[in-house]
């Protein structure tokens, strides 16, 4: 199948991420893209370039004051000496808009350059430098080029997004997540297909940018399968079986927590379950949000899928016989990821192989 992306991901190096106060080294790296690169253009993968776009492309998913942000906090953070003095050379938040803070009232975006970086920012793992927000596009222009594909007949194309979009609600970002890429890609094939679209979502951790983003719309219905946010894991707040969605969305929201340690067993269960969900609910097209951190031997995660375990998983999402774009959210085992996502993608061209013609 092709695939879309942009070599721009390059120009967005983290450097690192602050974890309870502490600059570790973080596991979001360059590296990751062109390992998963090299992996699927072995296996036969086409590779098409991700196209510039107008910043407009990406307001159906995203506020305009998050994208302003985005693209200037990096210059604004260098203006105003923060880089020299106290010597933080990426953009860093240290003061939050907590609901708790507030007593209901609305913030406004503060002309504080460090007190803006938390107005946009909900955690201080997910740093801005000089090349983040062309990155951050690259990685949006290439889950558009995926749906646009798909919208042209392909019966499947995949995105190599990076950096990942999953944790990016339409105002905020976190989770080492700039642009929802995989709402975007959502948005765009709902266009193209006229009709309701499933995103269902595969990474180990929850797809809350998605729900937040598509809480209460019916036309996009929203799944995720991830470890329990409830025993400990990011995003902690959110992703629990309990959220299904409002409004004119009830129901089209679904979430399925894992317990740490779940294996291909239950995982593909898990998987199973937001698939028959999505074919019941007679959707029209299907975005795959395919993290691989779910993976035995991620550092990032603690459940225990193994490579045969993301080909049946691909199997079985492919045999909706949907159009389908894949976007890549995780994964930090640098050594096998693209393995991995060569085993998802293999699995669900076998199962675009075998699903009925729709006509
Ligand atoms: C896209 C994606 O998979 N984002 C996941 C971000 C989850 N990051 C959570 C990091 C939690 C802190 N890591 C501490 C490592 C300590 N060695
Ligand atoms: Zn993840």
């Amino acid at each position: 199948m092709p695939f879309t992306w942009s070599d721009r991901h390059r120009l967005h190096d983290p450097g690192g991420e602050v974890w309870v106060g502490v600059r570790t080294p973080g596991t979001e790296l360059p590296a990751r893209a062109d390992a998963i690169r090299d992996a699927i253009a072995a296996a036969g993968a086409r590779p098409v370039e991700a196209v510039a776009r107008e910043r407009e492309a990406l307001l159906a998913v995203h506020d305009r004051e998050l994208l302003d942000h985005l693209e200037s906090a990096w210059e604004s953070w260098r203006a105003a000496g923060l880089t020299d003095d106290p010597g933080q050379d990426r953009v860093v938040p240290y003061v939050f808009p907590h609901p708790a803070l507030l007593g209901g009232l609305d913030p406004a975006i503060p002309p504080s350059t460090a007190a803006r970086a938390g107005y946009f920012a909900y955690d201080t793992m997910t740093l801005i430098g000089p090349g983040t927000w062309e990155a951050a596009r690259g990685a949006a222009e290439a889950a558009l080029g995926a749906a646009e594909l798909v919208a042209g007949g392909e019966p499947a194309a995949y995105a190599l997004c990076r950096p990942p979009g999953h944790h990016a609600t339409r105002s905020a970002f976190g989770g080492s997540c700039y642009l929802n890429n995989a709402a975007i890609a959502a948005a765009s094939l709902r266009e193209a297909v006229e009709g309701p679209v499933a995103l269902l979502d595969v990474d180990a951790h929850h797809g809350n940018g998605a729900q937040a983003i598509f809480y209460e719309d019916p036309a996009v219905l929203t799944a995720s399968v991830h470890v329990d946010p409830g025993a400990g894991w990011f995003p902690h707040f959110i992703g629990f079986s309990s959220e299904r969605g409002a409004g004119p969305g009830q129901d089209a929201n679904l979430n399925v927590p894992l317990e740490p340690g779940s294996g291909d067993g239950p995982w593909l269960a898990a998987v199973g379950e937001i698939a028959g969900w999505a074919a019941g609910a007679g959707v029209r097209g299907l975005v795959v949000a395919l993290g691989v951190d779910a993976a035995a031997g991620d550092p990032e995660s603690p459940l225990e899928v193994s490579a045969e375990g993301y080909r049946e998983a691909g199997r079985l999402l492919g045999a909706l016989g949907l159009p389908t774009v894949v976007v890549q959210e995780g994964g930090y085992d640098v050594g096998v990821i693209g393995s991995l996502v060569v085993a998802a993608l293999e699995g669900l061209e076998r199962g675009l192989g075998t699903a009925p013609d729709p006509g």
